[in-house]
């Protein structure tokens, strides 16, 4: 890529031709590094599940068309399908379980550094999982919560308990398909199984398993990560935060946290509000004392929590510490480059791992335990403080936007019907009467491949501009931050008619940012509850709504795309961040066949603008299904004609 239109974020652009200057390399040198790249990787053509290959098939049909076991193109793009789907899923639901634990750990008085900050919400899931509540201690309440709760990640029998959050129709569609998740794992141990030599060898069948596994993650495993998230460090309320390399400061030290498990970072910010520690950063040499940011998903949780800034999404991860002031970064786990190491060693900033699924060479390793968490992080700013005075040359953007995010299915509801009457009346009667057209998820990563946040937020602007109320989360989210996107002060004025009186009226931003990867659950949820409240249907697959993840790296979008798809939603996803192409069959499906079972579907579109016109067409189109597009005849009503109305 033209190493001037590597990003249309003009602080991470500045960053990027400085770590060219210092003869750095970068995530997108290294892309350029690996070009031309595999062509049968990206058509998903290629098989290395037995010693017998690897075996890869000829996309033009003058070369082997089957793989030595005789596997043709369909059973090995499915196979490498279904095993996309079960690792985002297993990242996703594993951790989830360490939520749980941290949880179950709470409750017996072993983490004494954690509390339930959301009592109501405990409540609500005890009630929720059949757990009783009365005449008992929040403690004892938690432990079978979590206990419950960590069942579902390897019970024996029966079917996950929060597919009953989906419509009645939506559970009866997923158990006529035999598709209703069982246990987390087991979806993911049989989708390898499945897909090991000799197994499954029905592209249809495969993919079938691949959405059962994928509704493990959105209605399993990520669903319960947040919720127990919110119990834990309380659940997200709209307020400010910053967002951009420009969050950084020169005279403080600076931290980052870096990856997706709150468990550490939580603590971190902890640590950096004790004064000791404080009045030690001053001593250093850092007027400012302590700043905290965050990078990637851990930052979406911390500023939708606590306001803390936003120091940029997954690609800015080198340029962070290349800017010469982050003084420590803490890793926990996924979306972490091995690359840092070396980018670290080059501009002094001190890389810690955190827990023991992920470990690095080169990296120091201060593994967090629950019994002593706060200590942990104590110790990990203090070797931040260390290392303040180890700086050499800086060179930091001033770039950053206010972003206003900690939108949640409750605080969405609150924020539209007020604390006594949380309603999404409101909402759904704006979308009726067209203020609203509908609604669209943008989420996703930042890869290199495409110009850094472009397509996220031409898409959110796009949108917006046709009256379409964008939810976003993960990486997407921190892309319309720095993009001004998530300040109603300023995006406002982006927005068509109806949407923004609309969103003046109640003093929101017209996209919201709705948390990290694992809270895309949020919306599927609140997917649910607009449904329940009337007026649009009755399953999910009729809402006006579509979503799209036009840059995205991990399989983890796959899995994410999947079971949205699965629960009745459009996706949209960038054609070549697609790497299954080489089978007819298994495209056929996903963009067609996959509607009559579920009524969602994928669509392959890299274009943001095209993208958009697609998301509306189907928008527009579900609104005629359901009828709210009908011109009705105004009539003014006597008061005797009131009165007999049925109200
Ligand atoms: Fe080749 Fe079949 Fe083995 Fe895959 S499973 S590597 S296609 S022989
Ligand atoms: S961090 S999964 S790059 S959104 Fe969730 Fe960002 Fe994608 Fe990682």
């Amino acid at each position: 890529m033209d190493k001037k239109k590597r990003s249309s974020d003009k602080a991470a652009q500045d960053v990027i031709d400085q770590m060219t200057r210092d003869n750095q390399t970068n995530t997108w040198d290294r892309l350029d590094a690996q070009e031309p790249q595999c062509g049968f990787g990206k058509l998903g053509i290629c098989c290395r599940i037995c010693t017998m290959g690897p075996c890869r098939i000829d996309p033009y049909g003058n070369g082997p068309q089957v793989g030595v076991c005789g596997a043709d193109a369909d059973t090995i793009v499915a196979r490498n399908y279904l095993r996309a789907v079960a690792a985002g899923t297993s990242a996703h639901s594993d951790h989830g379980r360490t939520v749980a634990e941290v949880f179950i750990a709470t409750a017996k008085g072993l983490a004494p550094d954690y509390s339930f900050k959301d009592r109501s919400k405990l409540l609500r899931l005890a009630e929720e999982l059949e757990v009783k509540t009365e005449g008992r201690s929040d403690a004892d309440i938690a432990l079978d919560v979590g206990t419950v709760v960590l069942n579902e990640f390897g019970k024996s029998t029966g079917k996950q308990l929060m597919v009953k959050r989906a419509p009645k129709p939506r559970q009866q569609l997923w158990e006529k398909h035999d598709v209703t998740p069982r246990a987390i794992d087991r979806e993911v141990v049989e989708a390898l199984h499945r897909s090991t030599m000799g197994v499954d060898q029905d592209y249809l069948s495969l993919l079938k398993h691949a959405t059962r596994t994928a509704l493990a993650d959105g209605w399993g495993g990520a669903m319960l990560a947040s919720d127990l998230q919110d119990i834990l460090f309380g659940s997200p309320m709209p307020g400010k935060g910053e967002v951009n390399l420009g969050v950084l400061k020169k005279d403080a030290v600076n931290i980052i946290v870096h990856g997706h498990e709150p468990i550490l970072s939580e603590m971190i910010v902890e640590a950096a509000y004790d004064p000791e520690l404080q009045k030690k950063a001053v001593k250093a040499g850092a007027a400012a004392g302590i700043n905290v940011a965050g990078v990637c998903c851990t930052a979406n949780e911390l500023l939708s929590r606590h306001g803390i800034s936003i120091a940029g999404n997954f690609l800015c991860q080198e340029l962070a510490i290349a800017t010469g002031v982050v003084d420590m970064m803490a890793l926990d786990v996924q979306c972490v480059m091995q690359g840092l190491v070396d980018v670290a060693a080059c501009y002094h900033t001190k890389l810690f791992t955190t827990t023991d699924k992920s470990s690095i060479p080169g990296v120091e390793h201060v593994p967090m335990e629950e019994a002593h968490a706060l200590d942990t992080a104590k110790k990990l700013v203090e070797k931040a403080i260390d290392n303040f005075a180890n700086r050499s040359a800086v060179n930091l953007p001033e770039e950053k936007e206010t972003a206003v995010t900690g939108f949640t299915n409750d605080s969405i509801k609150y924020i539209l019907g007020g604390k006594f009457r949380a309603s999404y009346r409101p909402l759904n009667d704006n979308i009726m009467n067209g203020k609203i057209r509908g609604i669209a998820a943008i989420v996703g990563c930042s890869n290199p491949k495409v110009e850094f946040d472009f397509t996220h937020t031409t898409l959110a602007r796009e949108l917006i501009k046709r009256n379409v109320l964008v939810l976003t989360t993960g990486c997407a989210t921190i892309a319309c931050g720095k993009q001004a996107l998530l300040d109603p002060s300023k995006a406002l004025a982006w927005a068509g008619e109806g949407l923004r009186e609309v969103c003046e009226a109640v003093g929101i931003a017209p996209v919201l940012a709705c948390g990290s990867c694992v809270d895309n659950t949020r919306m599927l949820v609140a997917g649910s509850e607009i449904v329940a409240e009337g007026g649009l249907g009755q399953d999910l697959s009729e809402l006006p709504l579509a979503g799209a993840c036009l840059e995205s790296i991990t399989e983890k979008a796959l899995a994410i795309g999947q079971y949205f798809v699965a629960s009745g939603a459009l996706v949209v996803f960038a054609k070549e961040l697609f790497p299954y192409l080489g089978s007819e069959k298994v495209m056929d499906y996903l963009v067609n066949g996959i509607e009559k079972d579920f009524g969602g579907k994928w669509a392959l579109e890299s274009d943001p603008v095209k993208a958009a016109e697609m998301m509306l067409e189907h928008i527009e189109g579900k609104r005629d299904a359901l009828g709210i597009n009908e011109e009705t005849e105004r009539k003014l009503y006597s008061m005797e004609e009131r009165r007999d109305l049925a109200v």
